[in-house]
């Protein structure tokens, strides 16, 4: 039985790589909407119906849990799809919320994401849930998740645009920055570069992957010791495009299913 992991395209595979350092023996079954990314600009009701159409066809893999590993939908479509499965299943955000409150001595975070993950108000709430008396200065950041998708990470124009869009964060004293979209941890090196090396950045991969190995741990179903596990990756898009994206992300060579 796998972990299957769902994300609009590209950006779960930063917890999936996580999820293989953390727990090498996993299975993973893998489904990114590249055919339909960007979610972070549609209303919530056309999120929601796509994550529920992903869980519904994942679940007929008979997963033992599922990670929903966009913030975009976990925002919106987490608490709705729980009600509607009969396993275990998480979002990035309460990871992502944990990890920040506490990495911050200054009690302000700073949380970046999609614009529905922003609009949704999700981490404010999430954040101020774990510490009331958190500072939340939040900043949606449209044009990210097109320049990872087109596997555009190092570039100078991608370091430019990051850096145009997080100045107006620069100079708040924020310590801790939550890379509040899977997709961000592509772009870390200029994030960091525009943040400044005082501000530590939040990815909730990790966060994450902990959290499902204390579920599997508590549910008696982690992998045995002796499996070797062959991973699963399908996309709705193009397969090559989200093939070399992945390879190069996990340092392997991964086999996508038609
Ligand atoms: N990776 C998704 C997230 O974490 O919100 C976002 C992607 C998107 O489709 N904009």
């Amino acid at each position: 039985q796998a972990i299957a992991v769902l994300d609009s395209g590209v950006g779960g595979l930063t917890v999936v790589k996580e999820v293989m350092r953390q727990l090498p023996r996993e299975k993973i079954l893998y489904f990114g909407d590249t055919a339909r990314t960007p979610y972070g600009p549609r209303d919530a009701e056309e999120v929601i119906a796509f994550t529920r159409e992903i869980v519904d066809y994942l679940v007929q893999y008979k997963p033992k849990m599922i990670v929903i590993a966009c913030n975009t939908a976990t925002a919106v479509a987490l608490d709705e799809i729980r009600h509607m499965i009969d396993m275990p299943i998480i979002g990035v955000i309460n990871p992502g919320a944990r990890a920040a409150i506490s990495r911050t001595k200054t009690g302000i975070v700073g949380v970046i994401g999609t614009e529905g993950t922003i609009k949704s108000g999700a981490y404010d709430l999430a954040l101020k849930r774990l510490s009331p008396r958190v500072k939340v200065i939040s900043r949606a950041c449209p044009s990210f998740v097109p320049l990872v998708e087109d596997g555009n990470f190092r570039s100078h124009e991608t370091f430019r645009t990051v850096s145009e869009s997080l100045f107006a964060l620069r100079d708040s004293a924020m310590d801790c920055l939550i890379l509040g979209c899977t997709h961000y941890p592509f772009l870390a090196d200029s994030i960091s570069e525009a943040m400044g090396p005082e501000v530590i950045l939040i990815n909730s991969a990790e966060e994450t992957a902990r959290e499902i190995s204390a579920i599997l741990h508590e549910n008696n179903s982690l992998a045995g010791r002796d499996e070797v596990p062959v991973h699963q990756f399908f996309c709705s898009g193009d397969p090559r495009k989200f093939q070399d994206i992945a390879q190069a992300w996990l340092g392997e060579q991964i086999r996508i299913n038609p």
